[in-house]
C-alpha cells in the first residue's frame, strides 16, 4: 500500500514538473521522429581563468529604473494646458454636491472639489477652473460636443452613457434611488406599494425617471409621474403640494430636503430603488486627459487609505512606506506617464484634501447634511470605496 502511495506521488510530481516546465506543444499532426544517436567520447572541459558566467539576457523592456518617456498629450489635454483652466460641467442646485452661492458667486460641494483637484493636478491652482452649470438634460450633449472638459455632477455611470456621452473615470459616490414623502401628510406610507396612484415629482433626463417607471411596473403599482427639467422646479412643485412624493438619488433627496421649509417633516422611505454609481466623466477621444481625470480620483482615494491628508502631507514626504513614496512622487516617475509634475499629488492633497476630507467637508457629520459614509467608506474600513494602486 505504502509503495503504491509513493509511486503515485512520484507520478504526480513528474506530471506537475512536465506540465509546468514544458511549453504546450503546438497542435499539429503527431509525428514520429526516428534518430540514431552515436556517443563518441565524453570530454571533460576544465574551466579556464578567462571563462565567465554567461551574460544575463537583456530584458525585453527598459529596466524599471530608466525614466519613462513623457506621454504624448492628446488634443484636449493640450488645449486645456494652453487655455490655462479646466472647464467643469457642474451642478448649481444640489447643496453639498454642487451648489452656487448666488451671493458670493462661489461653487461649493463634493463634486466641485473633484474639479478643483483636477485643476490643481494640471495647474497647481484650485482656481484654474471655469464652472458651467448643466442640468440633467444638458449634461450629455455638453460632454458629446466637448463644450466641457469634465462633468462632475451626481451623474450615474451606465453603459449607454459610457458609449455615447463620454468616459466615466470611476465612482466617487455609491448611491441608490430613493423616495421622499411628507411624513405629516402620509404617516403610514412606508413602501412603494403604499404609493398606489400617487403623483411623483421627478426630473427629466435622469436615470431616476427611467427607474421610477421600471420599479412601479415591476411592483404592479400605478402612479402619475410629474416631470420637471431642473431640481429647483422639481422640489418647488413637491413643496407646493403638486405631487405626493418626490424621487431622485438618496444623496439628492438628503441634499434637497435641507432646502425645504421644514426639512424634518419629510421622510425618505427605507427603500433603495436602484444602483446609482455616481462619478465624473470626460469627453471621448483623449486617452491622456482621461488618465489624468481617472488618476486624480484614484490619488484622492489612495491618499485616504495611506493616511495622507492635507495637514500631514509634508511630513509624509519622509515616510518609509513605499506606497506613500510612490503616491507622492518621492520615488519613481509615475507622473511622467500622466504628463503631470512630480509633486502633483502633494499639491492636490494640500489644496483639497484626500477623499475622506472632501467627504467630511461637504457631507460629513459637521455639515447640515450629516450623511453617513455607509458603503462609501474605504474597502479597508468596511465600505466598497477602492482605488487601483500607484505602481
Ligand atoms: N444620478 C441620476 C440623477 C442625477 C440628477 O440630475 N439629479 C437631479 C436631482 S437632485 C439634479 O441633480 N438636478 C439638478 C439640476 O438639474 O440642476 C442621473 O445621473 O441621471
Amino acid at each position: 500500500m505504502k509503495k503504491l502511495v509513493l509511486v503515485s506521488m512520484f507520478v504526480l510530481v513528474a506530471l506537475i514538473v512536465v506540465a509546468c516546465s514544458a511549453p504546450a506543444p503546438a497542435p499539429s499532426a503527431p509525428q514520429v521522429v526516428k534518430e540514431t544517436v552515436v556517443v563518441k567520447e565524453t570530454v571533460i572541459v576544465q574551466p579556464t581563468a578567462a571563462a565567465k558566467a554567461p551574460e544575463p539576457t537583456k530584458p525585453a523592456v527598459a529596466a524599471p529604473t530608466a525614466a519613462p518617456a513623457p506621454v504624448a498629450l492628446g488634443a484636449r489635454f493640450t488645449a486645456i494646458k494652453s487655455r490655462g483652466k479646466v472647464i467643469c460641467g457642474s451642478n448649481d442646485q444640489v447643496p453639498g454636491f454642487g451648489f452656487l452661492d448666488k451671493a458670493t458667486g462661489q461653487f461649493t460641494g463634493f463634486d466641485v472639489d473633484f474639479c478643483k483637484a483636477l485643476a490643481v493636478a494640471v495647474f497647481g491652482d484650485a482656481k484654474a477652473i471655469e464652472f458651467r452649470p448643466v442640468n440633467a438634460a444638458q449634461r450629455g450633449p455638453a460632454l458629446q460636443t466637448g463644450e466641457i472638459d469634465v462633468l462632475a455632477r451626481n451623474t450615474t455611470w451606465t453603459v449607454s452613457r459610457d458609449a455615447t456621452w463620454g468616459l466615466f473615470v470611476g465612482v466617487n459616490f455609491y448611491d441608490g434611488q430613493g423616495m421622499m414623502v411628507d411624513g405629516k401628510k402620509y404617516p403610514t406610507v412606508k413602501t412603494l406599494k403604499d404609493l398606489k396612484d400617487a403623483s411623483v415629482c421627478v426630473q427629466t433626463g435622469t436615470t431616476t425617471e427611467l427607474n421610477l417607471s421600471d420599479r412601479f411596473r415591476e411592483e404592479g403599482v400605478t402612479f402619475k409621474p410629474v416631470v420637471f427639467d431642473t431640481a429647483d422646479a422639481t422640489f418647488a412643485a413637491y413643496q407646493g403640494g403638486r405631487c405626493d412624493a418626490v424621487t431622485t438619488d438618496i444623496s439628492g433627496l438628503v441634499a434637497r430636503r435641507s432646502l425645504l421649509n421644514v426639512p424634518a417633516d419629510h421622510k425618505i422611505l427605507d427603500v433603495v430603488m436602484s444602483k446609482e454609481p455616481l462619478g465624473p466623466a470626460v469627453p471621448l477621444g483623449d486617452a491622456s486627459w482621461y488618465n489624468v481625470a481617472k488618476w486624480t480620483l484614484f490619488a484622492l482615494i489612495n491618499a485616504e487609505e495611506l493616511g495622507v491628508d492635507s495637514k500631514n502631507v509634508d511630513q509624509m514626504l519622509t515616510s518609509k512606506n513605499p506606497d506613500v513614496q510612490r503616491l507622492l512622487g518621492v520615488t519613481g516617475d509615475l507622473h511622467t506617464g500622466l504628463g503631470l509634475s512630480k509633486d502633483w499629488v502633494v499639491k492636490v492633497i494640500k489644496a483639497v484634501g484626500n477623499y475622506g476630507e472632501i467627504y467630511d467637508r461637504n457631507l460629513g457629520p459637521n455639515t447640515p447634511l450629516k450623511m453617513d459614509r455607509g458603503i462609501n467608506k474605504l474597502w479597508s474600513k468596511g465600505g466598497i470605496m477602492y482605488a487601483p494602486p500607484f505602481r
